[in-house]
Protein backbone atom coordinates (compact mmCIF):
# COMPACT_ATOMS: atom_id res chain seq x y z
CA UNK A 1 0.00 0.00 0.00
CA UNK A 2 1.03 3.42 -0.78
CA UNK A 3 0.00 6.73 0.10
CA UNK A 4 0.00 9.70 -1.79
CA UNK A 5 0.17 13.26 -0.67
CA UNK A 6 -0.98 15.18 -3.58
CA UNK A 7 -2.38 18.54 -4.61
CA UNK A 8 -4.46 17.72 -8.07
CA UNK A 9 -3.03 18.98 -11.31
CA UNK A 10 0.67 19.42 -10.17
CA UNK A 11 3.95 17.34 -9.52
CA UNK A 12 1.90 14.99 -7.67
CA UNK A 13 0.26 13.64 -11.17
CA UNK A 14 2.45 11.92 -12.55
CA UNK A 15 2.75 9.65 -9.50
CA UNK A 16 -0.73 9.43 -9.40
CA UNK A 17 -0.60 8.51 -12.90
CA UNK A 18 1.63 6.30 -12.22
CA UNK A 19 -0.09 4.20 -10.02
CA UNK A 20 -3.22 4.26 -11.71
CA UNK A 21 -1.44 2.89 -14.82
CA UNK A 22 0.20 -0.14 -12.61
CA UNK A 23 -2.83 -0.47 -10.43
CA UNK A 24 -1.47 -0.74 -7.13
CA UNK A 25 -3.43 -0.05 -4.23
CA UNK A 26 -3.03 3.51 -2.40
CA UNK A 27 -4.34 5.83 -0.73
CA UNK A 28 -4.52 9.91 -1.52
CA UNK A 29 -3.80 12.69 1.12
CA UNK A 30 -4.43 16.44 -0.21
CA UNK A 31 -2.26 18.71 0.23
CA UNK A 32 -4.29 21.88 0.56
CA UNK A 33 -2.57 24.68 -1.13
CA UNK A 34 -4.91 27.35 -0.11
CA UNK A 35 -4.28 26.67 3.31
CA UNK A 36 -0.56 26.72 3.09
CA UNK A 37 -0.50 22.75 4.21
CA UNK A 38 2.53 22.06 2.28
CA UNK A 39 4.46 23.99 5.23
CA UNK A 40 2.68 22.68 8.11
CA UNK A 41 4.86 21.38 10.41
CA UNK A 42 3.34 17.81 10.47
CA UNK A 43 3.37 17.90 6.62
CA UNK A 44 7.73 19.27 6.54
CA UNK A 45 8.37 16.26 8.95
CA UNK A 46 7.25 14.02 5.65
CA UNK A 47 8.71 16.81 3.18
CA UNK A 48 11.34 18.95 4.00
CA UNK A 49 11.06 20.85 0.87
CA UNK A 50 7.01 21.93 1.49
CA UNK A 51 6.84 20.49 -1.77
CA UNK A 52 3.99 17.73 -2.97
CA UNK A 53 4.83 15.15 -4.12
CA UNK A 54 5.49 13.29 -1.33
CA UNK A 55 5.15 9.34 -1.42
CA UNK A 56 5.12 6.47 1.83
CA UNK A 57 6.42 3.80 0.87
CA UNK A 58 6.13 1.06 3.02
CA UNK A 59 5.27 3.82 5.68
CA UNK A 60 8.37 5.74 4.93
CA UNK A 61 7.83 9.37 3.32
CA UNK A 62 10.16 9.63 -0.05
CA UNK A 63 9.86 12.76 -2.32
CA UNK A 64 11.03 13.98 -6.28
CA UNK A 65 8.34 13.18 -8.65
CA UNK A 66 10.99 11.85 -11.44
CA UNK A 67 12.37 9.62 -8.60
CA UNK A 68 8.91 7.89 -7.29
CA UNK A 69 7.95 7.18 -10.79
CA UNK A 70 10.84 5.09 -11.14
CA UNK A 71 10.70 3.38 -7.83
CA UNK A 72 7.39 2.46 -9.04
CA UNK A 73 8.55 1.43 -12.05
CA UNK A 74 10.95 -0.67 -10.92
CA UNK A 75 8.72 -2.12 -7.62
CA UNK A 76 6.19 -3.13 -10.27
CA UNK A 77 7.96 -4.50 -13.41
CA UNK A 78 4.52 -6.39 -14.37
CA UNK A 79 3.32 -2.90 -15.73
CA UNK A 80 5.92 -2.70 -18.29
CA UNK A 81 6.88 0.82 -17.33
CA UNK A 82 10.55 0.89 -17.76
CA UNK A 83 13.03 -1.41 -19.88
CA UNK A 84 14.53 -4.71 -17.78
CA UNK A 85 18.10 -3.28 -15.65
CA UNK A 86 20.92 -3.99 -18.17
CA UNK A 87 18.67 -3.95 -21.41
CA UNK A 88 20.21 -1.51 -24.52
CA UNK A 89 16.69 0.59 -24.20
CA UNK A 90 17.29 1.26 -20.08
CA UNK A 91 19.85 3.94 -21.29
CA UNK A 92 17.21 5.79 -23.45
CA UNK A 93 14.77 5.34 -20.27
CA UNK A 94 17.10 6.99 -17.93
CA UNK A 95 18.25 9.50 -20.14
CA UNK A 96 14.71 10.58 -20.88
CA UNK A 97 13.37 10.89 -17.55
CA UNK A 98 16.52 12.52 -15.86
CA UNK A 99 16.08 15.15 -19.19
CA UNK A 100 12.77 15.56 -18.48
CA UNK A 101 13.07 16.32 -14.51
CA UNK A 102 16.92 17.96 -15.06
CA UNK A 103 16.19 20.37 -18.08
CA UNK A 104 12.37 20.85 -18.06
CA UNK A 105 11.71 20.64 -14.03
CA UNK A 106 13.35 23.25 -12.55
CA UNK A 107 12.91 26.05 -15.70
CA UNK A 108 8.78 24.92 -14.73
CA UNK A 109 9.38 25.92 -11.08
CA UNK A 110 11.16 28.87 -12.08
CA UNK A 111 8.38 29.81 -14.68
CA UNK A 112 5.45 29.36 -12.52
CA UNK A 113 7.31 30.46 -8.91
CA UNK A 114 8.93 33.77 -9.56
CA UNK A 115 9.57 33.91 -6.14
CA UNK A 116 11.91 31.74 -6.39
CA UNK A 117 14.19 33.87 -8.28
CA UNK A 118 13.44 36.61 -6.05
CA UNK A 119 10.10 38.54 -7.30
CA UNK A 120 6.62 38.54 -6.68
CA UNK A 121 6.53 38.78 -11.02
CA UNK A 122 9.52 37.55 -13.46
CA UNK A 123 11.35 41.12 -15.35
CA UNK A 124 10.24 40.44 -18.73
CA UNK A 125 14.12 39.39 -19.67
CA UNK A 126 13.71 36.62 -17.41
CA UNK A 127 10.33 35.57 -18.63
CA UNK A 128 11.74 35.48 -22.13
CA UNK A 129 14.89 33.33 -20.88
CA UNK A 130 12.87 30.84 -19.47
CA UNK A 131 10.31 30.92 -22.45
CA UNK A 132 13.28 30.42 -24.72
CA UNK A 133 15.05 27.77 -22.67
CA UNK A 134 11.74 25.94 -22.17
CA UNK A 135 11.02 25.67 -25.93
CA UNK A 136 14.10 24.73 -26.77
CA UNK A 137 13.40 22.16 -24.77
CA UNK A 138 10.38 21.15 -26.06
CA UNK A 139 11.92 21.70 -29.69
CA UNK A 140 14.62 18.91 -28.70
CA UNK A 141 11.48 16.53 -27.80
CA UNK A 142 9.65 17.09 -30.80
CA UNK A 143 12.79 16.29 -33.18
CA UNK A 144 12.84 13.25 -31.09
CA UNK A 145 9.84 12.31 -31.74
CA UNK A 146 9.66 12.73 -35.21
CA UNK A 147 12.68 10.56 -36.16
CA UNK A 148 12.56 8.10 -33.10
CA UNK A 149 8.89 8.30 -31.80
CA UNK A 150 6.18 6.97 -31.20
CA UNK A 151 6.85 7.24 -27.85
CA UNK A 152 10.03 8.42 -26.23
CA UNK A 153 11.59 4.82 -26.40
CA UNK A 154 10.32 4.05 -30.08
CA UNK A 155 7.96 1.65 -29.79
CA UNK A 156 7.53 0.94 -26.28
CA UNK A 157 5.54 3.22 -24.07
CA UNK A 158 7.28 3.71 -20.90
CA UNK A 159 7.27 6.18 -17.45
CA UNK A 160 9.09 8.71 -19.57
CA UNK A 161 6.18 8.98 -21.14
CA UNK A 162 4.19 9.56 -18.49
CA UNK A 163 6.67 12.41 -17.23
CA UNK A 164 6.49 13.96 -20.69
CA UNK A 165 2.78 14.16 -20.37
CA UNK A 166 2.75 16.39 -16.92
CA UNK A 167 5.08 18.54 -18.78
CA UNK A 168 3.29 18.97 -21.79
CA UNK A 169 -0.18 19.72 -20.11
CA UNK A 170 1.88 22.35 -17.86
CA UNK A 171 2.68 24.09 -21.32
CA UNK A 172 -1.33 24.64 -21.86
CA UNK A 173 -1.30 28.22 -20.95
CA UNK A 174 2.20 29.74 -21.79
CA UNK A 175 3.52 31.37 -24.65
CA UNK A 176 3.69 28.02 -27.13
CA UNK A 177 1.44 25.51 -25.73
CA UNK A 178 3.15 21.95 -26.67
CA UNK A 179 -0.02 21.48 -29.18
CA UNK A 180 1.85 24.32 -31.58
CA UNK A 181 4.76 21.43 -32.50
CA UNK A 182 3.65 18.51 -34.81
CA UNK A 183 5.18 15.22 -33.12
CA UNK A 184 3.84 16.32 -29.69
CA UNK A 185 1.02 17.38 -30.80
CA UNK A 186 0.32 14.01 -32.27
CA UNK A 187 2.51 12.13 -28.87
CA UNK A 188 -0.27 14.58 -26.71
CA UNK A 189 -3.02 13.14 -28.43
CA UNK A 190 -1.80 9.73 -28.23
CA UNK A 191 -1.03 9.94 -24.39
CA UNK A 192 -4.13 11.59 -23.77
CA UNK A 193 -6.19 8.47 -24.68
CA UNK A 194 -5.07 6.77 -22.07
CA UNK A 195 -7.61 5.37 -19.74
CA UNK A 196 -5.50 6.31 -16.93
CA UNK A 197 -5.84 9.71 -17.76
CA UNK A 198 -9.35 9.83 -18.04
CA UNK A 199 -9.38 8.24 -14.26
CA UNK A 200 -6.78 10.67 -13.08
CA UNK A 201 -9.09 13.89 -14.17
CA UNK A 202 -11.88 12.23 -13.04
CA UNK A 203 -10.31 11.54 -9.07
CA UNK A 204 -8.43 15.14 -9.10
CA UNK A 205 -11.23 16.98 -10.44
CA UNK A 206 -9.55 18.09 -13.37
CA UNK A 207 -10.94 19.87 -16.56
CA UNK A 208 -8.39 21.77 -18.76
CA UNK A 209 -6.17 19.70 -21.70
CA UNK A 210 -8.02 16.20 -21.63
CA UNK A 211 -8.11 15.61 -24.69
N1 LIG B 1 11.35 18.71 -8.25
C1 LIG B 1 10.13 18.52 -7.53
C2 LIG B 1 9.26 19.77 -7.69
C3 LIG B 1 8.05 19.72 -6.82
C4 LIG B 1 7.26 21.01 -6.87
O1 LIG B 1 7.77 22.07 -7.26
N2 LIG B 1 5.98 20.91 -6.46
C5 LIG B 1 5.14 22.08 -6.45
C6 LIG B 1 3.83 21.80 -7.20
S1 LIG B 1 4.10 21.52 -8.89
C7 LIG B 1 4.77 22.42 -5.02
O2 LIG B 1 4.68 21.57 -4.18
N3 LIG B 1 4.52 23.69 -4.77
C8 LIG B 1 4.10 24.21 -3.50
C9 LIG B 1 5.08 25.18 -2.95
O3 LIG B 1 6.22 25.29 -3.43
O4 LIG B 1 4.69 25.88 -2.00
C10 LIG B 1 9.39 17.29 -8.06
O5 LIG B 1 9.42 17.05 -9.28
O6 LIG B 1 8.82 16.56 -7.25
Amino acid sequence: MYTLYYSPGTASMVVHLALLEIGAPHRLELVDFERDAQHSPAYLRLNPRGQVPTLLIDGQPYFESAALLMVLAERHPEAGLAPPPGSRRRAGYFQWIVYFANALGPLYRQWFYPPDLGSEEHPPFVREALRQQIEGAWSLVDAHLAAHGPYMLGADFSAADLLALMYMRWSRNMPRPVTEWPALKVYADRLRGRPSWAKLYEIEGLTEWRA
